[in-house]
């Protein structure tokens, strides 16, 4: 592979240089005001050359260093809401980790895949950003994050994520709080059994409420330690780390408490109403 300045692949790292410096530009890797315009631009200007790249692996290693920098400037954004937060961390995948954590049919993953259907929402303000409790409650209940983080306990869990595609990632630190406190602030109404959990843009996944009712289940804003960027949903997003991961409703904007199971995006299509990694509910029988 020439190295030469008519290379894509130097043409993007070169880009991907300079937008570097334009963020170390920055007190506290803050990005300062002026250079997010100049950073973006960089970054677009990298990304619009990818296609470029005829080698596939070389282009999807070069496409998350973009994507990964993206995300480091919407970090920024919920920083600002939220307070700073440290550095990133790979998840356990070596002989070490217990074969008996990973549910059948599963590989483990050191990185952070991201999936979703739909994209993810072009815009987010952390600071106006809203869910609501609503449904079969009593009180329906809008919290911004500053709202959820200051009305409720803050919670530390750690957790494993079993994607359905087959990736696992393990020993995730989320941050934020339990689903069942989140709920018991809006008061679920005695017929209340289920709950549809809606996000960006058009989805959503149902839950029995005695499933979201566990301990390990959170509403999150923070991750490994490093504030939820907007690939993976933040500024907020469910995490329901005993089902599979359709369930982790990313952006999240609505709990709907029900008196019956009401299907979300994915069981609409056929997957499974419960979705245990354990027996593998993938779809429904
Ligand atoms: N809003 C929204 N949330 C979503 C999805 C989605 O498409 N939209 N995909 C789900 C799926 S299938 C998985 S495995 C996890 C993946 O989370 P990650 O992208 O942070 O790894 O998000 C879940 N939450
Ligand atoms: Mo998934």
């Amino acid at each position: 592979m020439s190295e030469a300045p008519s290379d894509p692949a130097a043409a993007i790292r070169g880009l991907l240089h300079r937008a570097d410096d334009a963020a170390k530009a920055a007190p506290n890797q803050r990005v300062p005001e002026g250079a997010r315009e100049r950073i973006t631009r960089l970054l677009d200007a990298a990304r619009s050359q990818l296609p470029a790249l005829a080698d596939d692996e070389l282009r999807l290693d070069l496409a998350a260093q973009v994507a990964r920098r993206f995300a480091a400037l919407d970090r920024d954004g919920l920083e600002a809401v939220l307070g700073p937060s440290p550095d990133v961390r790979r998840a356990p995948t070596g002989a070490d980790v217990d074969p008996a954590r990973v549910p059948p049919g599963q590989h483990l993953t050191a990185g952070w895949p991201v999936l979703h259907v739909g994209g993810a929402p072009a815009d987010v303000d952390p600071a106006t950003w809203r869910v609501v409790v609503t449904g079969r409650v009593r009180t329906r209940t809008v919290l911004t994050v500053a709202e959820l983080r200051d009305r409720l306990p803050v919670v530390t869990t750690r957790s494993d994520l079993h994607c359905v595609t087959g990736w696992s990632r393990l020993d995730n630190d989320w941050e934020g709080v339990r689903l069942v406190d989140l709920i018991g602030l809006a008061g679920p109404r005695p017929e209340a059994t289920h709950l549809l959990a809606s996000g960006h843009p058009a989805y959503s996944a149902n839950l029995a409420l005695e499933a979201a009712g566990a301990a390990d289940v959170v509403v999150a804003w923070s991750h490994d330690g490093v504030l939820l960027d907007r690939a993976h949903g933040g500024p907020i997003r469910l995490v329901v780390p005993a089902r599979y991961g359709w369930k982790s409703v990313k952006w999240l904007t609505e709990l709907r408490l029900l008196d019956r199971e009401v299907r979300g995006y994915w069981e609409e299509r056929g997957y499974h109403d419960v979705a245990d990694p354990w027996t593998e509910q993938r779809f429904r029988g």
